[in-house]
Parts: structure tokens; C-alpha cells; sequence
């Protein structure tokens, strides 16, 4: 696979230390050290001159806490888009589009095959001022119904999920189809097993141990069934 500009993912953030969690760690640590993948970081704080490299102020109409000031935010977004004029700009919020797995196969594709890389933006405080959402974001995705002290543990959440769907990250690809929410029907996983067969007297399903693999897939799949059932009722009756 030839080195293309295009692999990148360019993260605006306050504290882009935080993301050696999920560059030095795990099986996705080899596609950053393998270049498979770039990621790039711009500080907003590089766009400020005042001594205290001010980048947030009070809100307009008073209330709690404080609102990520537009200039450093918008000249760290004009950065990345001269080096990624096609890539999309996503704010991480509560009030985005829920991530999920069908998401992640998506983001994961456009990247691999639109090569036209991602620009994300990670709020701190109470969040951005409104009108770079106005004017420089495409979109916007939400973690999930929580509220975080910043985006940046979601991002690298998302980032797990999209990066470990890239070709060849994972040992064997197969893994990626079989996970929960990525069978074809959208179940959860069914149980695993591996040595001893038997542990604290507990002993693995003689199905697994029989070599035979329809009877396995077949086992594999009612326990699916029933696990979705019984845990998300809600994905089971969408089925
Ligand atoms: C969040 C989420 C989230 C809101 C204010 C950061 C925080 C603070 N991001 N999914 N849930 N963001 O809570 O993505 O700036």
C-alpha cells in the first residue's frame, strides 16, 4: 500500500497528549507506527498571541462556565482543510448524530476508500461558540447521551471502532464480521470459550469441543439470538 497523504486524520485539540492512549496502545498502535494510518494534531492555543494564550471566554447571556473563543477554532480548521481540502469536519457533542456501529463502518469506509482523510474538532468547557458550527462544521457526532468534560475520550472511542475495520488491522478480518452488531442480522455476540474445557468445574458447551462447524455456527446463532433477546430487547424486536 503506497504512503498517500490521504490516510490522515487531523485532530484539533487542547490536549493532544491524551491521545497516546490510543496511538502507543493495542493493536491499532502498528497502523500509526506503520504510517497505514496518520494522525495529526493542531492546538488551538497556537493561534493565540495574548501572554495567557487565552482560547475561551464567558458566555454571552451569562450562565456557568466557559465557550471556546471562534478565531483560534476556525484559523486551526482553515490549517487543517489547506491540508485536507475534502475532508469532512466533525465536532464531537452530545448533540450530534448517536454513534454506532453502522457509523463506524461508514467513517471507516469513506476513509479507506474516499481518501480524502477526517478533520475532528474536540470541545472543551461548555463547548464552541455556536457560529464555527454555523460556518466551518459538516457534522456533528455524539458518544452518547452523557455529558463528557471534553470530546477527546470520545474521539478516540470512535477512533477504536473505525480504525480496527481498516483492512488488515485486525489478524483476521473475519473477527470484525462475527462482533456484536456486525453480523449480518445486528445481534449481539454470542459466548466464547477457550481452555481449559473445563474450569471450576464449569464445562465448555460440548457443541464447541465437537469439531463440527454448521453445528457450531447453528449453536452460535441461537445463543445470539437468545443473548439479543434477553439483553436488548429493543435491537431483537427491530430484527
Ligand atoms: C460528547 C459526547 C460530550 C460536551 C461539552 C465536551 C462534552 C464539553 N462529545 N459525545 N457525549 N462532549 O459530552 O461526544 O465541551
Amino acid at each position: 500500500m503506497s504512503l498517500n497523504l490521504n490516510n490522515k486524520i487531523i485532530i484539533i485539540s487542547l490536549l493532544p497528549e491524551m491521545f497516546q492512549a490510543l496511538v502507543n496502545y493495542g493493536v491499532l498502535s502498528k497502523i500509526f507506527s506503520s504510517q497505514k494510518v496518520i494522525l495529526e494534531f493542531i492546538n488551538p492555543r497556537n493561534f493565540v498571541s495574548d501572554i495567557h494564550k487565552t482560547i475561551d471566554d464567558r458566555p454571552f447571556g451569562g450562565g456557568p462556565g466557559m465557550v471556546m473563543l471562534a478565531e483560534p477554532l476556525a484559523q486551526s480548521i482553515e490549517s487543517a482543510k489547506r491540508q485536507l481540502p475534502q475532508a469532512p469536519v466533525i465536532y464531537l457533542s452530545p448533540q450530534g448524530e448517536k454513534f454506532d456501529q453502522k457509523m463506524a463502518e461508514n467513517i471507516s469506509g469513506n476513509l479507506w476508500n474516499n481518501q480524502a482523510g477526517l478533520i475532528f474538532i474536540c470541545g472543551r468547557y461548555e463547548g464552541i461558540d455556536q457560529r464555527v458550527l454555523d460556518l466551518l462544521i459538516d457534522r456533528e457526532i455524539s458518544l452518547g447521551d452523557f455529558v463528557l468534560t471534553g470530546g477527546e475520550l470520545a474521539l478516540m472511542c470512535i477512533l477504536d471502532a473505525v480504525l480496527r475495520l481498516i483492512p488488515g488491522v485486525l489478524g483476521d478480518a473475519e473477527s470484525a464480521l462475527q462482533d456484536s452488531f456486525s453480523n449480518p442480522e445486528g445481534l449481539l455476540d454470542c459466548p466464547h470459550y477457550t481452555r481449559p474445557p473445563v474450569w471450576r468445574g464449569l464445562a465448555v458447551p460440548d457443541v464447541l469441543l465437537s469439531g463440527h462447524h454448521e453445528k457450531i455456527k447453528q449453536w452460535r446463532y441461537k445463543k445470539a439470538l437468545e443473548i439479543t433477546e434477553i439483553k436488548r430487547p429493543d435491537i431483537f424486536k427491530n430484527k
